[in-house]
């Protein structure tokens, strides 16, 4: 049994990504991706997430409508072992004392942490949110999320984001192992959407199922 922490900072997409994965269990397509099993939900728990009515006024670059207060979880059963996992998404504004509780947590229980980088802010800032978490385990992974909101030259882009984050993991002794480019929303204007959308799928099940 695997425990996944998803971790990162206010609005990378922890929660989307969790929900986006719930739909690939629930609809079936989840067979369907690179390296797809038969995979059930055991459990969802999204009571943590909380409206924002108006809108997330403390941050400017965000007009979301929900934010996570309380961990998001989700428990899944591949169905040929009957192995369950179970993945775990805590919000990421750890200014306010309840929700940095669950980052703690979550960053203690879970085995596999996916670190969730956003592409539509600064990575200083969300270096920040990861300089506060202070038990993380020697290799974890890396989730680029929103690649549809990334201008310019990709290929070259990523390359130099990928650097950047491999340059600040490694300074406190912590290794990449894998990185996972994904959008975590179902965009439509965006042409490469369902390759991105199953880019999700395969990384809960590359390190799951497929482990
Ligand atoms: N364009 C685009 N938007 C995305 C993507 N993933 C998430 N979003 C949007 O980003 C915003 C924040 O998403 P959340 O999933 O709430 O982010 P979060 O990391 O759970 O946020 P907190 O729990 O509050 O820290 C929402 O408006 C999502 O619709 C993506 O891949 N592309
Ligand atoms: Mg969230």
């Amino acid at each position: 049994m695997v425990n996944i922490g998803l971790l990162g900072d206010i609005s990378a997409g922890k929660t989307s990504i969790l929900r986006l994965f719930v739909r690939y269990l629930k609809v079936g397509d989840i067979e369907k991706v690179k390296g797809g099993k038969k995979c059930t939900v055991v459990k969802t728990d999204f009571s943590g997430e909380a409206t924002v009515p108006g809108g997330d006024k403390e941050d400017s670059l965000n007009q979301k409508e929900t934010k996570t207060i309380h961990p998001n979880r989700v428990v899944f059963r591949e169905d040929s072992t009957g192995k369950a996992h179970t993945i775990f998404a805590p919000g990421g504004d750890r200014r306010r004392a309840v929700v940095k509780m669950g980052i703690i947590t979550i960053s203690r229980i879970a085995t596999q942490i996916i670190a969730v980088v956003s592409l539509d802010r600064e990575l200083k800032r969300q270096f920040e949110f990861f300089n506060d978490v202070r038990f993380f385990p020697d290799k974890i992974y890396v989730c680029i999320n929103k690649i549809d909101l990334i201008e310019g030259d990709k290929d070259k882009k990523l390359e130099e984001i990928k650097n950047k984050i491999d340059a600040f993991f490694n300074q406190r002794k912590i290794s990449v192992i894998d990185y996972f480019i994904t959008c975590g929303e179902i965009v439509k204007d965006f042409a490469e959407v369902e390759e991105y959308n199953n880019n999700v799928a395969e990384m809960i099940l590359g390190i799951t199922v497929n482990r």
